[in-house]
């Protein structure tokens, strides 16, 4: 079989940490060969262009096509997952309504291009920010598909919260489970221990042997780093996260199409679940089954956390009435 996925931003860095491994078939399997489709701005096409030499230069056996454009129409013909990678970043002087403004003439127009020219079965992955809000108006834009076909990626901020965990317990990062992060990709989010087990035991009791007072350290500590964990990359690395981001694209779209054994997090279209408005992109726990994401219900939240929940959530409801406000949603 034959996947055709289209990467926006593909003469980005994301984009070029993403695509050696999707032609090594990292993304879906060694038996999965892919047709590449990389759309670009103009300015953006010479990087795509030469990122496609290289993967030619990489011979990768799973690799059928590869197609350089800066036409949606050309860019998601025949689509059935769609990485919208490429955004417009935050500028000096630019107001987070700018920001909307600037993104929703990107994602809106992309949204319809989706719906014209993609396979009706479509999967699209939001990365490029304000992913949840950006993943929102693509949806409504792409008349006839089903809004639960468009995510955003809170798979990065699962991954940090998880590596966290693993570095404070100072155990492998594969006993952590149900780390689920809720709400918005952004300094608002709410990483959750509150049902993670570190080798199928609560984390609670062993965090609390390490860090004493949980509940502080949770405020002071492990909510702030993991989320502006992006700014410390920044701060250290002197650009922003690239590879890492680039894997966990990788791991929402494997779950995504092959499935999970376990919880992990994704911003998916929300039907009212633990308050969050009906229709707002949201991160949630969920479960992949039969190539559909489901949302894990019936969670046990605390008051605490439920606050948390509703102040990330209350961040989206903004985004989305500054989108309204412009008319472009
Ligand atoms: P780069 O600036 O390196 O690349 C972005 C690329 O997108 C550029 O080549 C640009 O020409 C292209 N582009 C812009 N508008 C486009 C359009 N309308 N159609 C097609 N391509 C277009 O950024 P990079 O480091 O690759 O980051 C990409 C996005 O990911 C940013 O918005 C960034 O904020 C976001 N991130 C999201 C993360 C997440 O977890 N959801 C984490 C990493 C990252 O911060």
């Amino acid at each position: 079989m034959t996947t055709t996925i289209t990467l926006t931003g593909a003469g980005g860095q994301i984009g070029y940490a993403l695509l050696f491994r999707i032609a090594a078939g990292d993304m879906l399997g060694p038996d999965e060969k892919v047709r590449l489709r990389l759309l670009e701005i103009p300015q953006g096409l010479g990087a795509a262009e030469g990122a496609a030499l290289e993967l030619q230069d990489g011979a990768f056996g799973l690799l059928e096509h590869v197609e350089v454009t800066d036409d949606p129409a050309v860019g998601f013909d025949g689509c059935d997952l769609a990485l919208l990678v490429g955004a417009r970043p935050r500028g000096p002087g630019m107001e987070r309504g700018d920001l909307l403004a600037a993104n929703a003439g990107i994602f809106g127009p992309q949204g319809a291009a989706i719906a014209a020219h993609a396979s009706s079965d479509v999967r699209v992955t939001v990365v490029g920010n304000p992913a949840n809000t950006n993943a929102l108006i693509a949806a409504a834009a792409a008349d006839g598909i089903p809004a639960e076909r468009f995510t955003a990626l809170t798979r990065l901020d699962e991954n940090r919260a998880r590596a966290q965990l693993a570095q404070t317990l100072a155990v492998p990062v594969d006993t952590i489970r149900r780390v689920p992060i809720w709400g918005n990709h952004s300094a608002t989010q709410f990483p959750d221990v509150s049902h993670a087990t570190v080798a199928g035991e609560p984390v609670a009791k062993a965090l609390e042997a390490i860090v004493g007072d949980v509940p502080t350290w949770l405020d002071e500590t492990f909510i702030p780093r993991v989320a502006k964990r992006g700014a410390e990359i920044i701060r250290v690395r002197g650009s922003s996260s690239v590879a890492s981001a680039a894997n966990a694209t990788i791991e929402h779209v494997r779950d995504w199409v092959h499935g999970t054994d376990d919880w992990t997090s994704a911003g998916v279209v929300s039907h009212g679940e633990y308050g969050v408005p009906a229709g707002l992109i949201s991160s949630f726990p969920v479960r992949s089954i039969d190539g559909e994401w489901q949302i894990v219900e019936g969670l046990e939240i605390s008051e605490w956390a439920q606050a948390r929940i509703d102040a990330s959530v209350a961040e989206l409801v903004e985004e989305r009435e500054a989108v309204r406000a412009l008319g472009m949603l």
